[in-house]
């Protein structure tokens, strides 16, 4: 797929590097390993390999016979076919802001028009009543870091040792719709509404405890509950999803909603099991799948 490095031909490794570099003929977005056309407009965007897996039985075959797959060699993995009459993506990204940042960039780069990007993630739970297994749609989120310069010695008394933003919102027409989808696959008992918090880490800045690493973090959840006392979840990407949904060029022609299975009450230490968290995933999946066609585009 990657062109070679060699000294003395005419087309290096991988060219545009100030812009979104591509690779290759036709050239190939270098984290994604996708080229123009192959993926849709509508996409669901999810973590685990397993689970782009499990949408993918949902699509059914393009034009050329078949569901396209790719799995590029940085860990992204996606699928592309027709849903309701609609072609739609799925796609695994791993973990993490950054791997948000390279797939919604580099997604950008090789779909024409505007797009809707819809995540299901899964989370844990920052109250007690909110259920493992149910769904959560984040109606907001809110970033929370790890301030790197607090834990230097030179850093001055004032410097916090976490970092909490403001609040960004998602789109409100596809949020809407993605919540009654819901609602209707699983019922509405199971399906919650609220704030999200993301972190840019699993262990620090979600307040667990790491006695092998200075973190300073045990009134971490305790600070973002009474900032944000609504907030129900707590993961990896979702903020980054609705900030650079917003932050997209031309304004508003990237529209973005974001769910969770909740896995983990961290109040009470109750973990969701396989069978209902499949369920969770393969009906709430569908049921997003079903949303993202429904949207005007
Ligand atoms: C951590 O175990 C991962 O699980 C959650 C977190 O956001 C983080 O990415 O989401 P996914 O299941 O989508 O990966």
């Amino acid at each position: 797929m990657h062109s070679e490095a060699c000294i003395g031909q005419k087309k290096s490794v991988y060219e545009g590097t100030n812009a979104v570099p591509r690779s290759g003929d036709p050239g190939r977005v270098l984290h994604l390993g996708l080229t123009d056309g192959e993926l849709a407009n509508r996409v669901i965007v999810v973590g685990h390999h397993t689970r782009a897996d499990l949408l993918s039985g949902f699509l059914e075959a393009e034009d050329s016979g078949s569901v396209f797959k790719l799995a590029s060699d940085r860990g992204f993995l996606t699928y592309t076919g027709q849903f309701a009459g609609e072609r739609l993506s799925v796609v695994s990204i791993g973990m993490g802001l950054a791997m948000m940042d390279f797939f919604l960039r580099e997604a950008r780069a090789v779909v024409k028009g505007p797009m809707a990007v819809v995540r299901l993630g899964t989370c844990g739970c920052l109250q007690e009543h909110v259920k493992v297994g149910n769904v959560s749609v984040a109606d907001g989120s809110a970033l929370v870091q790890r301030n790197y310069s607090h834990f230097d010695s030179q850093s001055p008394a004032h410097a916090k040792p976490y970092t909490i933003s403001e609040l960004c919102l998602p789109d409100a027409e596809l949020t809407s719709t993605v919540i009654a989808a819901l609602r209707e696959a699983l019922g509405g008992e199971k399906v919650n509404e609220g704030t999200n918090l993301t972190a840019d880490s699993f262990y620090s800045s979600q307040g667990r405890a790491d006695s092998a690493f200075n973190d300073e973090n045990s009134q971490l959840i305790g600070e973002v509950l009474d900032r944000y006392p609504k907030a129900i979840t707590m993961e990896m990407e979702t903020f980054q999803l609705f900030h650079l949904a917003r932050s997209c060029l031309p304004k508003g022609t990237m529209r973005a909603a974001a769910c969770v299975v909740n896995v983990a009450n961290r109040p009470t230490g109750e973990v969701v099991g396989e069978e209902a968290l499949r369920l969770a995933e393969s009906e709430g999946g569908k049921a997003l799948m079903k949303a993202l066609a429904k949207l005007q585009l």
